[in-house]
Parts: C-alpha cells; sequence; structure tokens
C-alpha cells in the first residue's frame, strides 16, 4: 500500500512485485526515467537564465521549429534509457523513425520499447509556461535477438506495461502506472528526491472544467460545437469553467485533480486531430482510465485503437469518466 512521503525509490522496491514477467527491468526503466527527469528539469527551470531558449534551427518530422530544450530533452531521456540496458528500441517525437539499441554485446536481449514526447508543449517554454515529458512502455513482441522493429512500437495502446509522464511546473512531478492505480511523486529540489505526494490518484467522475482550443470552434464538427455550447449553457451545473494551457499534460493533471475534460477534436484544419497515438494520447489514456477516468476519439477508447503509423495523429476527449460520455453523445 503506497505510503505518503515515500520516496519513489522506497515505492519501486515495495512494489516491484507487482510488475509481472519483470525481473527488475522495469523497475531499472522506472529509475532511468526518474534522473532524466531531474536532469531535464534543471534545465526546464534555468531556461530563462542561460540561452537555451529559441529554435535549435532544426524542425522535426511535425514541421515544428525544435527548441533548444526539444533536442536536450530528447537527447536526455534517449541516453539514459540506453546506458541502463533495458529497452532494445526507442521512438520520440524529435526522432523522424524509430532508434535501435543494440544492447550489451550487441545482443538485443533488452525486452522493452519507450515511445515519448520529451518536451511536450515546448512552445510554452518562452511564456514561462509548464511543460511535460510524456512516456509510453511496453514489451517488444518481436523475438528476443533480432533486432527491434516497426511492429514493436504499433501496439495498441492496451498493451502498455507501463506509462506517465513528468509535469514541470510550479513543482516537478512524476505521476505514473504500471496497472495498479497512479501514483504521483513531487521532486524536492533540494535533495533531488521524488516522494509520494499524491497516492492512488483518481479522476472524479465528474467535473466542470473544458479544456479545448475555442479558437478552432467554426473548424470543428457540429457535435463538437454542440457539447461545446452544452458546457456554456446556464443550466444545472453550467456553465462549466473553460480551461486550457496549451499544454496537454498541464490541463490533463488539473482535471485529474479537479475533475474535467481535455479535447482536441478533429476539424477542417487538422483531418485527424493533431496529437499523435502512440506517445502522447495512448500514454495518457492508460493513466487516465488506471484512474477511473475515459479517453477516446469520439468513438472508440484510445487504446483500442490499432496503430498505423509512428506519428499518426487521432482526435482525443479524454477526462472524468460521465464527461467524456456525454460529450461522445454529442458526436
Ligand atoms: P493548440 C502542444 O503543442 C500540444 O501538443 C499539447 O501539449 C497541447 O494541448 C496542444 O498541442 C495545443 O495545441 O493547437 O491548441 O495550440
Amino acid at each position: 500500500m503506497p505510503r505518503k512521503n515515500q520516496t519513489l525509490g522506497e515505492f519501486i522496491i515495495e512494489n516491484q512485485s507487482e510488475f509481472k514477467y519483470s525481473s527488475g527491468e522495469l523497475s531499472r526503466l522506472i529509475n532511468s526515467i526518474r534522473l532524466a527527469a531531474k536532469v531535464v528539469n534543471h534545465q526546464v527551470n534555468k531556461a530563462g537564465l542561460v540561452d537555451v531558449l529559441g529554435a535549435a534551427g532544426d524542425t522535426n518530422i511535425q514541421g515544428e521549429d525544435q527548441q533548444k530544450l526539444d533536442v536536450i530533452a530528447n537527447e536526455t531521456f534517449i541516453n539514459t534509457l540506453k546506458n541502463r540496458e533495458i529497452v532494445c528500441g526507442i521512438a520520440s517525437e524529435e526522432n523522424d523513425d524509430f532508434i535501435t539499441i543494440e544492447g550489451h554485446n550487441d545482443d538485443h536481449q533488452n525486452k522493452y520499447v519507450v515511445l515519448m514526447d520529451p518536451l511536450d508543449g515546448s512552445s510554452n517554454i518562452d511564456v514561462n509556461v509548464s511543460v511535460g515529458t510524456i512516456f509510453s512502455v511496453y514489451r517488444r513482441i518481436t523475438p528476443s535477438g533480432t533486432p527491434v522493429k516497426l511492429e514493436d512500437f504499433l501496439q495498441p495502446g492496451r498493451n502498455q506495461v507501463a506509462a506517465g509522464y513528468i509535469i514541470y511546473g510550479t513543482s516537478t512531478m512524476l505521476v505514473y502506472t504500471t496497472g495498479h492505480g497512479v501514483n504521483g511523486f513531487t521532486l524536492n529540489p533540494a535533495i533531488g528526491t521524488f516522494y509520494l505526494s499524491h497516492p492512488d490518484m483518481k479522476f472524479p467522475e465528474n467535473g466542470t472544467i473544458y479544456s479545448v482550443n475555442e479558437g478552432n470552434y467554426t473548424h470543428f464538427p457540429q457535435g463538437v460545437k454542440n457539447y461545446i455550447k452544452f458546457c456554456q449553457e446556464e443550466k444545472d451545473d453550467r456553465p462549466y469553467t473553460s480551461r486550457y494551457i496549451g499544454s496537454l499534460v498541464s490541463d490533463i493533471h488539473r482535471n485529474m485533480i479537479k475533475g474535467g475534460i481535455y479535447m482536441y477534436p478533429k476539424s477542417s484544419l487538422n483531418s485527424n486531430g493533431k496529437l499523435r497515438l502512440l506517445y502522447e494520447c495512448n500514454p495518457m489514456a492508460y493513466i487516465v482510465e488506471q484512474a477511473g477516468g475515459k479517453a477516446s476519439d469520439g468513438y472508440t477508447p484510445i487504446m483500442d485503437l490499432e496503430p498505423k503509423e509512428l506519428h499518426e495523429r487521432v482526435p482525443f476527449f479524454c477526462g472524468s469518466k460521465k464527461m467524456v460520455e456525454k460529450a461522445e453523445s454529442f458526436m
């Protein structure tokens, strides 16, 4: 049973037995995420002071300017995971293709693949708004001892063995699940230790916050427009409050604590929405469902979708179960 103020290290050791089939690699994987999170947190927090702001000059596969911190965060997580001999492959929003990791003696014996968005919401960095890292973990499905393949990454979200996010906000938190509920750990930067501050996080079944970029309203499908009008109607517990930070991790984290729904629907501007299935929607859906919430593309549970390509986008509705079900009824 999680104990408040337990350290992340103690928590991992005490819950090691929960990681089925794992002889400690998954624990070591979470530990490597913990280390990388501290390094990136340090970089994010000093962004305003040192010349790490501004685009790194390149653009990623999404055609987005790569902020220097994007590049630093990506390299930090990749190198930390590589050094720990746990993963056989990594896919990242910042890399066009997946990365093969040979492991010890190039034997490709490592069991896990990690998919990640190393610094989501990075356009907020220059304006000092919180950003996040999102990660998703699967066991490889192709034979051990061979190089990892694309199909190891294109697994439905139901196959995840772990998922989590780090939110670099007023405090830095690591929130993750391994299929036994969701626990939140807050970093004490003075000593570099994460403490269990939010044990057994639960998504309120209902809520009065809706998060969507209403600037796209005229481009939304009619069902989405009707749901937004429902949220704004003066009736019962409505109008709801509109809260949209423009940082997925921050919007969902707030809604998980207070109750609410986050939406990034398809529109005439983005025919499949903007968010990526593999390293944004699936990991957030795993966390949200483990906390008792719901996540879908408006029709189908996100984690039931069969991925077709590494960077594919899907419409995303996630949050309090009753709010997502209400929104789906308008679709
Ligand atoms: P828009 C950040 O770029 C992101 O991927 C999510 O973190 C965020 O919720 C969304 O895009 C914001 O997109 O189009 O509303 O600016």
